[in-house]
């Protein structure tokens, strides 16, 4: 069996990171260590996702009209642009990672000299996007990342996802992995939920959908310590 290792990293930016913020992470900051040990190894491709959004974007509570319009409790319904048959609840959440702002940066501490592609989502102001790849629309997807076509071209087998945040962009885009084939495994420590009580439904779908949840020492990590990418000296 081949084994091609990815390491994705998800949105570890300022806006999603203690102490400023606007979505902040309870303890989101503390994952980066492990982050950059992860980052040391030799995965034959490193990403790291950025949630981009425009100052317009649908998910932003202040983008809509009161009473349902309370960041982190409200919940509205985004129509499909390109089909009204389609439709999706979605919760709202303060302004957060606006291109070219301060709080879409990626942590300074990241080390991001080691990554090789930065994949930017959440563009198109008309969808919510958690996963790296594509909106949740199927008929027909809205907008895509090109982070497959990344990870099919290099010939990845296996995909490691971490970041933030646990319980939504780390969530959907573990699940997209292992839609698009990749064995999918999630670093357990690696991780931050906006709202850990909600894990254990996000452990059961991860469950039915052969997503793994690993910790920092399993043996697959220890196996891309010792990877050699096919060709390489
Ligand atoms: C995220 C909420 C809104 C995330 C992004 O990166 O998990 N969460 N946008
Ligand atoms: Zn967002």
């Amino acid at each position: 069996m081949p084994f091609v290792p990815a390491l994705v990293i998800v949105d570890v930016q300022e806006d999603f990171c203690p102490p400023n913020g606007s979505l902040a992470v309870t303890d989101g900051r503390s994952i980066v260590p492990l982050l950059n040990t992860l980052l040391s190894y030799p995965f034959p491709l490193k990403i790291a996702t950025k949630d981009f959004h425009p100052r317009n974007h649908i998910s932003f509570a202040s983008n809509h009209p009161p009473p349902n319009n309370k960041a982190f409790e409200s919940v509205i319904t985004i129509t499909n642009p390109l089909n009204p048959g389609e439709s999706q609840e979605t919760r709202l959440w303060p302004v957060h990672c606006v291109k070219d702002t301060p709080g879409s940066e990626l942590v300074p501490e990241l080390h991001v000299d080691k990554v090789h592609e930065i994949v930017e989502k959440g563009m198109d102001q008309r969808v919510e996007m958690y996963s790296a790849f594509a909106d949740p629309f199927k008929q027909p997807c809205v907008s895509r990342s090109g982070l497959a076509k990344m990870l099919h071209d290099k010939g990845v087998t296996d995909v490691f996802v971490a970041g933030l945040a646990a319980d939504y962009c780390v969530r959907y885009t573990a699940l997209d992995a292992a839609k698009e084939g990749f064995k999918t495994r999630v670093v357990e420590e690696a991780t931050k939920a906006v709202d850990p009580a909600s894990m254990d439904e996000v452990l059961r779908e991860y469950a039915e959908a052969g997503v793994e949840v690993i910790g920092k020492d399993d043996a697959s990590i220890e196996r891309v310590r010792h990877y050699a990418y096919p060709g390489q000296v």
